[in-house]
């Protein structure tokens, strides 16, 4: 990866390569974590996070689900990641907020271990590929399954839920694909291993609901809402497997992964094998706002200054 020169630990920066914990942190035995992923982007007026407001949200409930007290407000957090993308000096880049159960006692109750907090920022390019974003990628449907409900609550974004999303992943390329995409445990489809899943048929727009074991995805949310804007009709449901090949159109979202066109599924061609022309429209609309090319006329922006 690309280092910066700081990272923000506890209130404090501290340089790139002194940011560590102790081996014996709760966080490092039983994954005890939950995290946020979102980028900034540069445009015309300057450098600008994309739904920094809903990602520290999405951060606090995920720490509620699993009782971790952060002793910091969401004005405090919302602050800190402006000033460590600011004392970086950084124009682009991708930002990585992790709450933690650190050092002080080791056995399953975390509660003797204190709750940290560290956010971090570094350049990272399109996440899956170069030439992902116009050209899609070949993907399959994994052997994996993504959790159940009441085993790992899926909508917190836990650092140990991506052990599974780690299986998913190791998967696919192993078999010289890009990513996986899970079924939930009916068998119904839920998501990539690090991205909600859209499919295009007959001019609607579907993608798996709540209850198919996704991560609220804030992607996800903003393509709704400007698919929405668009005039096409979204339908939030179960989704069955061979609905997927049937489908004119496919594609990932994610603050990773942007918006990634899906070209194959089990090698199973998807509408043209190519990015289709409603992918590329919600791209262009998307992509423009964080950019700061388009008008910003969700106030979803929060600039650097
Ligand atoms: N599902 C999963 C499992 C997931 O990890 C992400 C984000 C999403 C859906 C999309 O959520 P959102 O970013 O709010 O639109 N994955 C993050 C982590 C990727 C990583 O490899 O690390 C991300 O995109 O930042």
């Amino acid at each position: 990866m690309k280092k910066a020169d700081y990272i923000w630990m506890d209130g404090e920066f501290v340089p790139w390569d002194e940011a560590k914990i102790h081996i014996l942190s709760h966080v490092v035995h039983y994954g005890t974590s939950v995290f946020e992923g979102l980028r900034a982007y540069h445009g015309k007026k300057g450098t600008a996070v994309f739904r920094l407001r809903e990602h520290i949200d999405r951060l606090f409930y995920s720490a509620k689900i699993y009782r971790m007290p952060i002793p910091y407000s969401k004005e405090e957090l919302f602050n800190a990641v402006l000033e460590t993308i600011k004392k970086n000096n950084l124009k682009e880049c991708y930002i990585r907020p992790i709450v933690y159960r650190g050092y002080g006692e080791l056995g399953v109750d975390p509660s003797k271990c204190p709750v940290q907090v560290t956010i971090a920022v570094w350049e990272w390019g399109a996440y899956l590929g170069p030439e992902a974003l116009e050209k899609g990628v070949d993907v399959m449907i994994s052997t994996w399954r993504r959790m159940a409900p009441n085993t790992f609550p899926a909508m917190a974004k836990a650092g140990a839920n991506y052990m599974n999303s780690q299986l998913i992943k190791m998967e696919a390329l192993q078999y010289g694909l890009v990513e996986g995409i899970a079924l939930d445990f009916l068998g119904y489809i839920s998501e990539g291993s690090g991205e909600n899943i859209f499919l295009v048929k007959d001019g609607k727009l579907y993608t798996p609901s709540f209850g198919s074991s996704i991560l609220l995805g804030i992607t996800r949310d903003s393509v709704i809402r400007i698919a929405k804007d668009l005039g096409y009709e979204v339908l939030e449901m179960r989704i069955p497997r061979e609905f997927l090949y049937m489908a004119d159109e496919a594609f990932f979202t994610g603050s990773a992964a942007e918006i990634t066109p899906i070209r194959s599924v089990d090698k199973i061609v998807i509408g043209e094998g190519k990015r289709g022309p409603i992918t590329k429209q919600i791209q262009e609309e998307l992509l423009g706002i964080m950019r700061g090319e388009k008008e910003d006329r969700y106030g979803w922006l929060t600039y650097v200054t």
